[in-house]
């Protein structure tokens, strides 16, 4: 059973996405990311297990090989791919949350962060919770958060980083919008934030993780 596990992990790290996906050739014609996630939900791995016995799994196991010099930006950007292949099978299971939506949370990689499957599976997940989320994308200035605040004032700001030279741009997007409405509350995370940084920039929150923001922003509204 767990097998199929196990060869996610390995198409996710090696960047096959689909059964026809050429790359990479000595994987030519066998299943990827795509048809194994189908397949284990299929046999009753939860959406939960996939991503993180597998998925995330992958992810973490490309990353290792590009510290260590085995693997470079365009493997990660192929293991990227495989990922995004696998998540659309997963995205349904975390979106089905309650109807009724508890407020809004603008959602965004910060500028010049071009990292977004943290904050994708963040936003999904929070927005399976019962939020509505309005997604920046990725590389999201302060004008763009500023601009989405406009429209909806009072939304809660989630910010994401994965680079320690994108995160310290959180610190000025923080503050200006703190500056402009300081009632907004800000939410950050990113494989290398911490509490420490968080409450050095001044945001409200810090979560290592997508349940501990939900947990947070669900007691916003109890
Ligand atoms: Co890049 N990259 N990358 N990369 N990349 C990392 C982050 C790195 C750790 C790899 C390494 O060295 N081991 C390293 C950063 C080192 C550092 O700064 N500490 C790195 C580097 C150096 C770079 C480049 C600079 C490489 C280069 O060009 N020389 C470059 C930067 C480009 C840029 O952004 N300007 C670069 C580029 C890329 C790709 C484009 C090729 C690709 C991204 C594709 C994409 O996202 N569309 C990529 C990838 C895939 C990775 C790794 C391998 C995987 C990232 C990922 O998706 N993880 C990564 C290595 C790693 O993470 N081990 C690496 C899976 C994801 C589910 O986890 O995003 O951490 P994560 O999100 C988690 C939590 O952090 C948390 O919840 C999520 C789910 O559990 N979370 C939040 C995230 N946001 C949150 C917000 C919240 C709450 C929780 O509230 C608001």
């Amino acid at each position: 059973m767990e097998d199929i596990l196990e060869k996610l992990t390995i198409v996710v790290k090696r960047g096959k996405a689909d059964k026809n996906s050429p790359y990479p050739p000595d994987l030519k014609g066998q299943d990827g990311a795509d048809e194994l996630t189908a397949e284990a939900l299929k046999m009753g791995f939860t959406p939960d297990e996939v991503l993180q016995k597998a998925l995330v799994k992958g992810m973490r196991l490309i990353g290792e090989d590009f510290s260590a010099g085995k693997a470079f930006v365009p493997e990660m950007l192929m293991a990227a791919k495989a990922m995004k292949a696998a998540m659309k099978h997963i995205e349904p299971f975390f979106k089905s949350g309650s109807v009724k939506q508890k407020g809004a949370v603008i959602m965004g990689t910060v500028q010049g962060d071009l990292h977004d499957i943290g904050k994708n599976l963040v936003a999904m997940m929070i927005e399976g919770a019962g939020w509505k989320v309005i997604d920046l994308g990725s590389d999201t200035s302060y004008e763009k958060f500023e601009a989405a605040l406009k429209e909806n004032p009072d939304a809660i700001v989630g910010m994401s980083a994965l680079l320690t030279t994108t995160m310290v741009n959180m610190k000025g997007i923080t503050q200006k919008i703190k500056e402009k409405s300081p009632k907004t509350i800000v939410m950050v995370g990113g494989a290398p934030l911490s509490q420490d940084f968080c409450d050095q920039i001044g945001a409200d929150f810090y979560s290592p993780d997508p349940q501990g923001a939900i947990e947070y922003l669900n007691k916003l509204v109890s």
